[in-house]
């Protein structure tokens, strides 16, 4: 059993179309999902704004609330909460330059609309947090925006969110590229940054997700690590990345173990969760599963966790620390290889 409780969105079950394809499994329907996640363990559900109410552009506020407000009963139905809302702003012909930072100041206006109404579903959802996944904030053409100006923006959406309603959190996740060439806000630092600088600090967050971190050069445990110095790691996406190429999503610690449990390591070791933290696993289905198997990645992640748990339970502290009194650092790390591989 894991001391964690796990959350998943519905786009981790997909019907496998890629930038190369189409479809090859058939969608299956919200509620499906969430029978399912009950099933397999997830205590909760993360909605883009979209997820949540599709077609949300063609609907009044008023309507927006009363389509989440069913959301909500059908969460009831299977037992689970819903941890997060993030308004879709990369989808829309209104984001194609950026939402919070398009040059174009009603793409702007339209940016706050859905993330006002993102807000509002994640009330009636009994979400806290609001995601920014901040996807085409930034440049394709690098001297097409002021970089000063827009991060500048970024800070005053945050708080325009903070200031629309007094309870919700925003928790931002950073990404340095894809689809955007350069973001505003690449990495777990610069999160840490706009929220020092927002009106309301406490209520500001980082989403720190491994694939991410691993693009941007750096370590996923030393990100989060950073996040949790500052009481500012909101929540997780645990994953897996081979290097440096597209975003992969792979399942966690398929790629690299060690990566895995020091990940691990650093939650366990600090209480991650004991604040209501979920651990959210944003992994994607490879494109050969059969359909009714496409669950399997979600599973598989979650037992990685579970494994790398078991190994940080097992760790022997005492032997870590003679090691590191002795400075004998290769000793330790032959200890750390023969604790992962047996
Ligand atoms: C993009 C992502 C996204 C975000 C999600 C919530 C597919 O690289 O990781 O997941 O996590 O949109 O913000
Ligand atoms: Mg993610």
């Amino acid at each position: 059993m894991s001391r964690f409780r796990f959350t998943v969105g519905p786009w981790n079950v997909n019907e496998g179309l890629d930038a190369f394809g189409p479809a090859v499994r058939p969608t299956i329907a919200l509620e499906e999902k969430f029978r399912k996640f009950s099933e397999i363990g997830i205590s909760a559900v993360q909605f883009h704004d979209d997820d949540a109410v599709p077609n949300i552009n063609d609907l009044s506020s008023d309507e927006i609330i009363e389509e989440a407000r069913k959301v909500r009963l059908l969460l009831d139905r299977y037992g689970l909460e819903a941890e997060f809302v993030a308004p879709r702003l990369w989808m829309d012909p209104h984001t194609a330059d950026g939402g919070f930072t398009s040059n174009s100041k009603e793409d702007r206006d339209f940016a706050m609309w859905r993330a006002f109404r993102s807000v509002d579903i994640a009330r009636q959802l009994r979400a806290k947090n609001i995601v920014l996944w901040l996807a085409r904030e930034g440049t394709l053409c690098a001297e097409s925006k002021n970089p000063v100006e827009n991060v500048k923006r970024l800070i005053e959406a945050v708080n325009s969110i903070l200031d629309y309603d007094p309870d919700i959190r925003v928790l931002i996740e950073p990404k340095p590229n894809e689809p955007i060439d350069r973001s505003f806000c690449p990495t777990a630092g610069h999160v840490m940054a706009i929220a020092a600088a927002s009106k309301d600090p406490d209520r500001v967050g980082c989403v720190l997700e491994s694939a991410h971190a691993i693009l941007a050069g750096l370590d996923p445990a030393d990100e989060m690590a950073f996040c949790l110095s500052f009481g500012k790691l909101g929540s997780v996406h645990l994953n897996d990345q081979n290097g440096l190429r597209y975003d992969q999503d792979k399942a966690f610690g398929v790629e690299s173990i060690r990566s895995a449990f020091n990940q691990i390591k650093v939650l366990c070791d600090n209480g991650y969760g004991k604040n209501g933290e979920y651990v959210g696993l944003d992994v994607k289905c490879m494109r050969t599963q059969k359909p009714g198997e496409d669950y399997q990645h979600i599973i598989n992640s979650m037992r990685m966790v579970e494994i790398m748990e078991e190994k940080v339970d097992r760790f022997d502290n005492e032997y870590c620390r003679k090691c590191v009194e002795e400075r004998n650092y290769e000793k330790l790390e032959l200890y750390i290889m023969e604790l992962l591989t047996h």
